[in-house]
């Protein structure tokens, strides 16, 4: 038995699938029997909930990282549980429900990986998976991250500055942006297959930043999180994090990283500019067209009624990187 989601048409970021929902889906899951004790303790499995006909069967296996805790990255935001941020987010290219990535991702193959860095730099390099963990000396930064469908979350990432990567490839004066790519590989993942099982997009999933806020030390490569590497619902086993911005920037699986002459236009701009900007600066005073960013819902333990609705913060309570967008009209440049 499948459980119908609606037609890729139908299907945009705003489709608030919060953690009421969530929560009531599993609940519903449960009562008809595709949820046995172990997984809902887990919260792993949600087999046969996948629209795909079935999600995977096994579990992603992650390992323990050794890493450092500077004192400036730590945080007393109340933190999101782990099985939480595990099992309840976006990531299109398995599937577009917020429970797709966790059902249909648990074989998605990390090792052997390669990631490069090319474009306007004097030195391309590629890096292999071991690379990843083995070449830097890896942080845990609590991060608040706040999705624009306005729910957020405050997350343990591991791993370490863009910065520190993109100097390693000796960037050229002309280099001004940077752009991202997302793997492609329709065969391990099910959302790049056909328009209407990806919510169509055109994939790979491209995101960018400026020069300067790809460079910024916040910004920062992620390879794990709550002390492991990441699942691959997170976007394993390397993913951006620029906690100023709205979740989607932040994009996944990265495989190349190039520097250019011109800003790129990313897959959410292709979408719908007119919704989803370049900058994505996540801003209060400045609303989506079809709702208001000034609150957000904040993720953290509470369960099937709680209700946790916080004043979003300009620049996401990262005021450091004003400097960044001094004389731009944060209006025009959404
Ligand atoms: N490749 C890829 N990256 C992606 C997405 C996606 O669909 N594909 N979704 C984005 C969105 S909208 C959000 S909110 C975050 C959510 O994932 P996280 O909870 O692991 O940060 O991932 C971002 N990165
Ligand atoms: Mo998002």
């Amino acid at each position: 038995m499948l459980i119908r989601t609606p037609k890729s048409s139908e299907i945009k970021e705003n489709q608030v699938t919060d953690e009421h929902v969530y929560q009531n889906r599993r609940q519903l899951l449960k009562s008809m029997g595709f949820l046995g004790a172990s997984a809902l303790l887990t919260n792993q499995h949600a087999s046969a909930s996948s629209w795909f006909g079935g999600g995977d069967d096994e579990t992603f296996k992650t390992s323990a990282l050794e890493f450092s805790q500077p004192k400036h990255f730590q945080s007393e935001d109340v933190l999101t549980p782990e099985q939480k941020i595990i099992s309840h987010n976006n990531f299109y290219e398995f599937g577009t429900g917020k429970a797709d990535p966790v059902t249909n991702s648990q074989s998605f193959k990390v090792d052997p990986w390669s990631l490069t860095i090319d474009g306007l730099v004097e030195k391309p390099i590629t890096l292999g998976y071991d690379d990843l963990y083995k070449g830097f000396d890896l942080e845990e930064r609590i991060y608040r991250l706040r999705c624009v469908e306005a729910w957020s979350m405050v997350v343990p990432w591991i791993g370490f500055s863009l910065a520190d990567l993109i100097k390693k490839a000796n960037p050229l004066s002309s280099a001004k942006y940077v752009v991202f790519d997302t793997l492609y590989d329709p065969e391990q993942m099910p959302g790049q297959r056909n328009r209407f099982s990806g919510g169509g997009i055109d994939y790979p999933y491209v995101e960018g930043l400026r020069l300067d806020e790809a460079m910024h030390p916040l910004t920062l490569m992620s390879v794990g999180l709550y002390g492991k590497t990441l699942p691959p619902q997170n976007g394993a086993p390397i993913r951006l994090v620029v906690p100023w911005k709205y979740g989607f920037k932040s994009i996944k699986s990265v495989v190349r990283i190039r520097l250019t002459d011109k800003k790129p236009t990313t897959t959410w701009e292709q979408l719908a500019a007119n919704e989803y900007g370049f900058y994505a600066n996540v801003n209060p005073q400045v609303d989506h067209p079809r709702w208001t960013q000034a609150s957000e819902r904040r993720i953290t333990t509470g369960g099937l009624f709680s209700r946790n609705r916080i004043a979003t913060q300009m620049f996401n309570g990262y005021p450091e990187v004003a400097t960044l967008y001094t004389n731009m009209d944060l209006r025009k440049n959404y």
